[in-house]
């Protein structure tokens, strides 16, 4: 898939017949604004499991009335269990989750939102737009873009674009870790969360027994989240872990890299409630879990590879040490992103662990061989930097409240 590192085009729609809109103006009141969000799931869980959490928050703590379109409902049920995915629609946490066929389905009857997002530049249904046309009061239209660092990113956040066909205009909504960019989700419950949880030893024994079977290990671990891609360098990190001076507990929840753990412990598979062991490599499978359970991993470990989007947001918010494993473009797309999130996260780091960083980093991202003890030497300077980095991060405000703010904003 190509993610897009300038803003998409409008596409031309097809004209629907004026009759078929939604003829009353709503109020502006947060309680009463009605928002609709398109998702295309390109690939993985990103896509779904930024709408995901974007839709329950705008409901949950803005008292929007959410209609989310999605065309995958089983990756979507990956992330949220009680999902039917025999159901055209249905109702779950609050937000009306329709299947969307598109390209020119547009749910079981043709209501226009008052704010419509579309996720990742997919395509809005042609019916859909003429009808947004035709509606007295025009919707507030945003393009979600994906997450980047990168500096260009502020000067293009909110810029408006003209619909070539229709007295429409569409925004750019651009997710950012910076000032003047829209931030990334954060729900407002996440910190107070957290916080309950590390200062909680049985709710961090419970999650242990529940995670894998057992009580968490002894404070001479190191306890590290596995969630990554398929990736070369995992072999011989592996190998470095089992060979390392102090104890590693890692904990990969079922997924693309499970294969290349399988391999190394000569197993067939590496799925829950597997758990292998090597010198002093400790390494527990675990199963998928529902989406807000994974923050809870991230919370139990002292380092956390991610990927992706969602994944790599989480990360930041939980404060610790991370890793992340971009998602690749095409023609090497993706590295200029990747040094400007390093840039963000690693500029207030004294010189020596900076390096040492921007060296794992890359060698997780196909630059290199990662060295673990090159790395693991500086983690208390890169978990003091996980945390101010957070503090950091909420100046920018949370996406949701920013997207919130600017659409109301445009309906009065
Ligand atoms: O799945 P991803 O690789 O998604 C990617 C990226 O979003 C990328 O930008 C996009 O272009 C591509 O998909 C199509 O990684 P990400 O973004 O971290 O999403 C994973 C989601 O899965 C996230 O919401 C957390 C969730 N998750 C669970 O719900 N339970 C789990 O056990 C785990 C490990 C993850």
């Amino acid at each position: 898939m190509t993610q897009p590192s300038t803003p998409s085009s409008t596409p031309a729609p097809a004209a629907a017949p004026a009759e078929t809109v939604a003829a009353s103006p709503r109020a502006c009141a947060d309680s009463t604004i009605a928002c609709d969000l398109f998702c295309a799931v390109i690939d993985n869980f990103g896509d779904i499991g930024v709408c995901w959490r974007l839709a329950r928050q705008l409901a949950r703590e803005h008292g929007w009335q959410v209609r989310l379109f999605v065309d995958d409902l089983h990756a979507f049920q990956k992330l949220c269990p009680t999902l039917d995915t025999a159901r055209a629609t249905q109702t779950v946490d609050g937000i009306l989750v329709e299947h969307w066929h598109e390209p020119t389905h547009a749910g079981e009857t043709l209501r226009i939102a008052d704010v419509v997002i579309e996720a990742f530049a997919c395509e809005l249904p042609p019916v859909y737009v003429a009808a947004m046309a035709a509606r007295a009061r025009k919707p507030v239209w945003l393009n979600l873009e994906y997450l980047s660092a990168e500096d260009w990113i502020a000067d293009f956040h909110l810029r408006p674009s003209p619909h070539p066909r229709y007295a429409l205009s569409k925004h750019f909504f651009f997710p950012g870790l910076g000032p003047g960019t829209g931030g990334v989700i954060k729900e407002s419950t996440l910190d107070a969360a957290r916080a309950d949880f590390e200062h909680s030893p049985e709710a961090r024994a419970a999650w242990w027994q529940r995670a894998t079977g057992g009580p968490p290990p002894g404070a001479d671990a190191t306890v590290i989240s596995l969630f990554a891609y398929e990736n070369p360098a995992v072999d011989g990190l592996l190998a470095q872990w089992r060979d390392s001076a102090s104890p590693i507990v890692l904990l990969v929840p079922e997924g693309r890299i499970s294969g290349a753990l399988a391999r190394f412990f000569d197993l067939p598979a590496f799925a829950a409630p597997a758990r292998a062991e090597r010198g002093a490599l400790r390494a527990h499978a675990l199963a998928f879990t529902e989406q807000r359970g994974y923050d809870a991993l991230l919370w139990a470990s002292d380092l956390n590879f991610v990927r992706g989007e969602d994944s790599f947001v989480r990360a930041q918010w939980a404060g610790k040490p991370f890793v992340w494993h971009i998602y690749p473009q095409a023609d090497a797309a993706h590295l200029p992103k990747l040094d400007a999130a390093l840039a963000h996260y690693d500029r207030a780091l004294p010189e020596v662990p900076r390096a040492a960083l921007g060296r794992f980093w890359h060698a997780w991202n196909g630059g290199g061989t990662p060295d673990w003890r090159d790395f693991a030497a500086h983690l208390p300077a890169f978990a003091a930097r996980a945390r101010s980095w957070r503090d950091e991060l909420a100046q920018v405000g949370d996406l949701a409240a920013n997207l919130a703010e600017f659409a109301k904003s445009q309906l009065k």
